[in-house]
């Protein structure tokens, strides 16, 4: 199965996902396998494996230790050209709608495609929205984004209604990794009172109640990277978060 169908198919059943971002750049290839295994266990979804480095070899060594410990499906998330492995099953091919820089809106994008082509993975579209966060994220400083100031969920779910019409797949509210203020949940609630497609939040979501918080506004992805990548026992980490994510899930299916 593809893998967008997977995904698509799995928050239909669960009401919502979770999915863990694995940066190569922060630990060995074979840690990051070891990750991947215990957020499998864990009842995560998939994996995205992306970051600012561009180091071709840690990125394909990553991805292929994932592959072997892991049955999860692996999912680029690119922060620059560099970041394509034919190793991963696919690639959010995103443009990031609130960026200054024609760059990062379909420049880099006509960059990666011929790469993307040739490696076969899936192309999965979906816009990249930057929500304001506390610190000036780096996603915020490289991408040269123009933030969506916190208290007007209009002017973001008008960005993430925009990718819908255009024909994007998936909408990526970002946060900002490791910021301390998550996305804030009336901006998702708002946001998916209006929007067809799935959303997915991310950023600064390190417990299970803050991402129960999420789905229940309406999130229909979570994904955490810090969270489990600094924790000491991983596994309890995913858990709770998973859990979070889960019983929100639940609920949001009973409500439908
Ligand atoms: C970053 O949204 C992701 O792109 C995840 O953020 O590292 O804060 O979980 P965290």
């Amino acid at each position: 199965m593809k893998t967008y169908d997977y995904l698509i198919n799995k928050i239909k059943r669960e009401g919502a996902i979770h999915v863990t971002l694995i940066d190569p750049d922060e630990q060995s290839p074979e840690k990051a396998g070891r990750i991947a295994k215990t957020v499998g266990k864990a009842g995560s979804s998939a994996i995205l494996v992306g970051g600012s480095g561009g180091d071709r070899l840690l990125l394909d060594d990553t991805v292929k230790n994932i592959k072997e410990e892991s049955s999860l499906p692996v999912i680029m998330f690119p922060g620059n050209v560099n970041d394509i492995s034919q190793y991963a099953d696919a690639i959010f091919f995103m443009s990031l709608l609130n960026s200054r820089s024609r760059y990062w809106l379909a420049q880099a994008q006509a960059l990666a495609a011929y790469s993307v082509f040739k490696t076969r993975i899936e192309p999965i579209p979906m816009g990249y929205v930057i929500i304001q966060s506390d610190v000036r994220s780096s996603v915020e400083f490289y991408g040269d984004a123009n933030p969506i100031p916190r208290n007007k969920p209009k002017i973001a779910a008008s960005f993430a209604l925009a990718a819908q019409y255009m024909g994007m797949k998936l909408v990526y509210f970002e946060g900002g990794s490791g910021a301390r203020e998550p996305v804030p949940n009336q901006m998702i609630s708002f946001t998916k009172k209006i929007l067809n497609i799935p959303l997915i939040v991310g950023g600064g979501i390190r417990t299970g109640k803050t991402a129960y918080e999420k789905v229940k506004a309406g999130a229909d992805i979570i994904v955490t990277g810090t969270a489990i990548e600094k924790s000491r026992t991983p596994y309890r980490k995913a858990a709770d978060i998973i859990k979070g994510v889960k019983k929100a899930g639940k609920e949001k299916l009973k409500h439908v």
